[in-house]
Order: C-alpha cells, then sequence, then structure tokens
C-alpha cells in the first residue's frame, strides 16, 4: 500500500511512527514491509541562521524516525551540547533566540554546502537519510524558497512589520498577537519532484495531527499539491490537532485566531472542508470532542500519541476511516 502522510514537526514526526507501526514496520528506522510511506513535510519554518539553513520540520522527522531525536524536547539531537552556542553569544552574534546544537550543527553544515554546490533540498535531503535511515521517504513539500512570515505590531516601535515565523514562535511564544500569516514564495513554489506524483499515486493520504495553518496549510499553500490532491482517488483522512479546544501540543490557537478558525476540532474540520471543494473524506476527533462536518465522515477516537502503541491505533483508525485494510 501506498501511503501519504502530510506533516509538520514534532507532532508530525511522532505520528509517523505510528503510521509505521501500524504498518507492521519498526517505529524507528528502517524494516521489510510490503508497504510505501512518503511524508510531505513543511518547509515554512525554514531559516537561515549564521549562514546556515535550518529546516526544523524535516530534521525533527528525520531524527525522530531514525533514533537520534531529544525526546523531551521534541526537536534537536538526544545528548546534544551547546558549545557552539555558548561562543556565538560570547559575541554577542544575533539572533541569540535560537538555539542551534552542536551536533545538530554538522546536518546544518552539510545541508549549506550542498545547496551551495547547487543541489536541491529534495537531494540534500536524500543524502542526510541515507545517514538517519528513517524507514519513510521524507521529501520537503518544495525545493524552492517558501517561509512563513506573521505580521505583527512590534514590541518596541508599535509598527506593523513582518517577522520570520521562527522569530514569532520560538522569540516572542506566538504571543504577540498575529494580523496575518503569510506562507511567502509557496504561491509560485512547485512540489519537490515527487511530491505530486506520490499524491495522484497513493492508496490513501493522511493529514498528521500537525498545526493546521503553519504546518499543513503552508504544505496546501503550494498549488501543485493542492491539484494533486484534487486529483488524486485516494481518500484523505485527517487527524484533529485540537483536543477539548486546546492544541495538542505547540501554539496552534494563536495561529488559528490569526486566520479567524476557532480552535476546536469541528472548526478546523470545517476549514479544511469536504472534498471535491476542500480536502478531507474524514476527520478522525477525540473521544471528549464531536463535530459535524458537512460532507465527511467523522470519528472520534483517542488522539493523545501518549505512546508509540496509542499512536498506531490512531493511524488504525485513520485507515478504517479511509476504507483501506493495512493487515
Ligand atoms: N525551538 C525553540 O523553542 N527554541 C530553539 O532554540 C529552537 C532551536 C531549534 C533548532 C533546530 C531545530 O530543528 C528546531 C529548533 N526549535 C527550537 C524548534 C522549532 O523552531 C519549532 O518548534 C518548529 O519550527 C515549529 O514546528
Amino acid at each position: 500500500m501506498r501511503v501519504v502522510v502530510i506533516v509538520g514537526g514534532v507532532g508530525g514526526a511522532r505520528f509517523l511512527l505510528g503510521v509505521k507501526t501500524a504498518l507492521g514496520l519498526p517505529a524507528i528506522g528502517e524494516g521489510a514491509a510490503p508497504h510505501e510511506i512518503t511524508a510531505i513535510v513543511n518547509n515554512g519554518d525554514d531559516v537561515w541562521l549564521h549562514g546556515l539553513r535550518i529546516c526544523p520540520d524535516l530534521d525533527t522527522c528525520m531524527y525522530t524516525l531514525g533514533g537520534g531525536i531529544d525526546t523531551e524536547r521534541g526537536w534537536g539531537r538526544v545528548g546534544e551540547t551547546w558549545v557552539v552556542k555558548d561562543e556565538l553569544a560570547a559575541y554577542g552574534a544575533d539572533p541569540d533566540w535560537f538555539g542551534l546544537g552542536d551536533k545538530d550543527i554538522a546536518t546544518h553544515l552539510i545541508r549549506t554546502r550542498m545547496l551551495r554546490a547547487g543541489y536541491p533540498l529534495s537531494a540534500v535531503t536524500e543524502a542526510l537519510c541515507d545517514r538517519w535511515r528513517p524507514g519513510v521517504r521524507l521529501l520537503p513539500t518544495t525545493d524552492d524558497r517558501v517561509e512563513t512570515h506573521v505580521v505583527v505590531d512590534d514590541p518596541d516601535s508599535g509598527e506593523r512589520r513582518a517577522i520570520h515565523f521562527q522569530e514569532w514562535w520560538v522569540r516572542h511564544h506566538a504571543a504577540l498577537p498575529a494580523h496575518s500569516i503569510v506562507a511567502v514564495g509557496a504561491e509560485e513554489a512547485n512540489p519537490a519532484p515527487g511530491v505530486a506524483e506520490a499524491i495522484t499515486d497513493a492508496d490513501v493520504v493522511l493529514l498528521a495531527p500537525s498545526n493546521p495553518v503553519v504546518s499543513i496549510g503552508t504544505v496546501l499553500a503550494v498549488p501543485g499539491v493542492r491539484t494533486a490532491l484534487a486529483k488524486t482517488e485516494a481518500r484523505v483522512v485527517g487527524v484533529s490537532p485540537i483536543v477539548q479546544d486546546r492544541p495538542v501540543r505547540g501554539m496552534a490557537d494563536a495561529c488559528l485566531a490569526a486566520i479567524g478558525v476557532a480552535t476546536t476540532a469541528e472548526a478546523v474540520g470545517r476549514h479544511y472542508g469536504a472534498r471535491p471543494d476542500g480536502l478531507l473524506d474524514g476527520w478522525l476527533v477525540h473521544t471528549t470532542d464531536s463535530a459535524e462536518v458537512p460532507g465527511v465522515r467523522v470519528r472520534a477516537v483517542p488522539l493523545l500519541m501518549s505512546s508509540v502503541d496509542a499512536t498506531a491505533d490512531m493511524a488504525r483508525a485513520a485507515f478504517d476511516l479511509a476504507g483501506v485494510s493495512v493487515e
């Protein structure tokens, strides 16, 4: 079976562990199974810092599935050290609010060197995955530069300006009210090689319980991705990232407020909408939630990702709702 999962960072990576397990693959690393999983990963969080190209969602997926993630933080490398970060701080180098660990920096050095040598991000990601062997084909949404920017009132000058998503998220903890959130470059971007084909040839497409605005929303902002989703004969099932009117993780509520969508499983399901005009055939919500999304089959199951087994049960429920058998 060919499975496509559209993902962001931490939530998406953890959901992929469950998808692999549900399909009989080891959660971490590679294994033999008659299934092919392609993860289409958000690029909008990507940022240039200290001359290095950082791709947080790709790296979070790669490290999580390859066994190198710091599971407590959810991002970056386990057993990390911070010598370079401290040295940069001693020089007063900006920005001082985003920490790159020593081990993690090796990834960014390789990526940046390959990008500067002319390789597209998809080829760079494949090369990095040669080491991590995530057992899933990890594809950036696009090889073109797409960056999420957030329009805020500058806390010092009061002037309205656009800042990079990471500045809003990490430096300001998404606490500055967002007037709008824009995926800069997305409308002109093309899907990376293999992305559109994976969607059109899929047996099932899953939307991970990732941020609906800055993760899933940014992937969908690339026109070729939307076209492929409209064309595919695969059923599309989404998993709600909102449980009891709160994001399971992260600050998706601040992002949803910026686009005028309530922080409820029903509102997010309606925001995605029913095919053919919208995205969904099925929508999974948590057992305590109820949702009516016209034209979409809604089912309630536990959605807390408290363990890999619990996450595998979520993935099984998503496959079941899509009408595909994974036995
Ligand atoms: N998140 C933080 O809250 N603080 C950091 O200093 C930070 C550094 C960082 C470095 C590499 C990386 O891949 C991710 C990093 N993150 C950090 C997480 C990341 O910024 C966000 O959580 C995601 O972009 C949102 O999905």
